[in-house]
């Protein structure tokens, strides 16, 4: 039995209890509340990016190598709490255990990539056009950085934004899904108590979505937030990236996806299936990564699709806290909107096996645990989805998976590119002719050639094009280039006013010049 926890924002280091409460439930046993979170209205949001901005200059000025050794430190406090926080997530969004300790590992993951960074955070030396005068790129913090999270990965996410934010010298105002609060008390706990943080460097703030926008829009009228990142959907990205564009700020937006994966004649078929299944239906599918459609060749069509359908009625769907590739979703939500999703198998479409809502009336074959009024939904295969179907077309959160079928690669590019997101692709092929042409013709920003379509590691650049996002990448070094902005600097130590483009030597050439014979 878990307890419950009381969650409120914390604003420069002071709990403020919001004007509305509501529960964060277990999706496993909905009536179960796993924290009573207090909503804040936008006042308090915007009070937060106030105070953020107060103590970005004094964070700033920490040395970069001690913030590193800050983030050193939530690191290893982070790993000290790894199973606690991952039962957690477990308890709170119905995350398969051993995925949740996977995404508790990301943050260390990325927590050790950035603690040696506060060592480095290069800047360049640059040569002059005139003599006595030396050039020079500086890395400057953004200032206050607004951050506001999906709860399908209510820890890991967050820390792609949060870790080299704070390393690079930002302060943070956090607002984290209103379903996973607990999830994100526990990592800012961790993170202020692990990284000795003043108050004011990491806010957190738990509001609804109108009252965050509000907050937002008033916090970037008053000068409080100099940068935006937004995990979620696609149509609140394009609302924040409206609102931040009003302000001549471009927000760091990852999306949604409707990620393919092409499997190809020559593929290993069993591999293939065993990316699709984990692509699919890992998470319950509600990975912005998942899988949304199998573009597979139509000679191997059959066959691909006997042996996937036989891997997802062999999957074990159910309990969370067991051995399981899929629980619950993430909350009614979610639920909610997923019933809608199939709402859009059409008559031309062929479902594999049972839809909806798993019960005693409709149940799943070998179920892990009690199913009760937990928010489990078989996980679905519908072959024959094709272009203009919504089921192509769109972002399906949740446990469900097309199929369509191609003849020609340059047919299943196409048809991978279709639906317009960009975010993570896929194929299985044994033709390295077949992968080249594949990454150079896809759109998305992540390609993974034989391997599934979520997954991506900490480390290498992450984000998307297209209703993906808006081009920005996150992790590893590329991230430095949301956190930060550059400053040149031009250094004349000639005594004397040279100018640039007029004050340049010119040695002269013999163009004409031309060697006998
Ligand atoms: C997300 O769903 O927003 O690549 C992120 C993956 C995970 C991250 C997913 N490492 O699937």
């Amino acid at each position: 039995m878990s307890t419950i926890r009381t969650v409120t924002s914390v604003v420069d280091g002071q709990p403020v209890t919001g004007s509305t409460t509501i529960n964060s439930t277990n999706p496993t046993r909905p009536g179960e509340a796993v924290a009573e979170v207090s909503l804040a209205d936008a006042s308090v949001f915007v009070g937060a990016a106030e105070s953020a901005k107060k103590a970005q200059a004094g964070w700033a000025a920490v040395p970069a190598p001690v913030r590193g050794r800050a983030i050193a430190h939530i690191g290893r406090l982070i790993e000290a709490n790894a199973e606690a926080l991952a039962r957690i997530v477990t308890a709170e969004i119905g995350k398969p255990y051993a995925e949740a300790l996977g995404e508790v590992r990301e943050i260390v993951d990325t927590c050790d990539f950035f603690l040696g960074e506060g060592r480095r955070l290069y800047g360049q030396t640059v040569p002059s056009e005139m003599p006595d005068k030396q050039l020079f790129t500086f890395r400057k913090p953004v200032g206050t950085m607004a951050i506001i999270t999906a709860g399908n990965f209510p820890v890991a996410v967050p820390s792609w934004y949060i870790v080299p934010a704070l390393l690079a010298g930002n302060t943070v105002v956090w607002k984290p899904a209103e379903y996973a609060a607990a999830s994100a008390a526990a990592f800012h706990d961790l993170f202020v108590r692990g990284g000795g943080l003043p108050d004011g460097v990491l806010n957190i703030v738990h509001a609804d979505g109108a009252a965050t926008f509000a907050g937002l829009d008033a916090a970037l009228e008053a000068g409080f937030v100099d940068k935006v990142g937004f995990t979620g959907s696609s149509a609140v990205g394009r609302e924040i990236g409206a609102l931040t564009g009003r302000h001549l700020q471009t927000a760091c937006l990852e999306l949604g996806g409707k990620n393919p994966l092409v499997v190809t004649p020559s593929a290993d078929l069993d591999l293939a299936v065993e990316g699709a299944l984990f692509s699919g239906f890992g998470t319950g599918g509600q990975r912005c990564t998942s899988l949304g459609t199998v573009i597979v060749h139509a000679d191997v069509h059959d066959e691909f699709l006997s042996r996937f359908n036989a891997a997802v009625s062999a999957a074990r769907v159910g309990d969370p806290t067991q051995d399981v590739l899929m629980g619950p979703m993430l909350d009614a939500k979610f639920a909610d909107r997923y019933e809608e999703y199939l709402d859009w198998i059409q008559p031309h479409h062929r479902p594999q096996a049972a839809i909806g809502r798993i019960s005693p009336e409709n149940p799943r074959h070998g179920f892990v645990g009690e199913v009760g009024d937990g928010l489990f939904y078989h996980p679905v295969v519908v072959d024959g989805v094709r272009r203009g179907d919504r089921l192509f077309e769109e972002e399906t959160f949740g446990p469900i998976v097309g199929v369509t079928t191609y003849h020609s690669l340059a047919e299943a590019i196409d048809l991978a590119n279709a639906p317009g997101y960009g975010l993570s692709s896929a194929i299985y092929t044994t033709d390295p002719q077949e992968a080249f042409a594949f990454r150079d013709g896809i759109g998305a920003g992540m390609v993974s050639i034989n391997n599934s379509t979520s997954g991506a590691e900490a480390h290498l650049p992450f984000g998307g094009n297209g209703k993906s996002g808006n081009g920005s990448r996150q992790s590893g070094i590329w991230v430095l280039d949301q956190v930060t902005r550059w400053q040149s600097v031009n250094w004349d130590f000639s005594g004397r006013l040279q100018k640039a483009q007029m004050d340049v030597v010119e040695l002269v050439p013999e163009l004409d010049f031309r060697l006998d014979g």
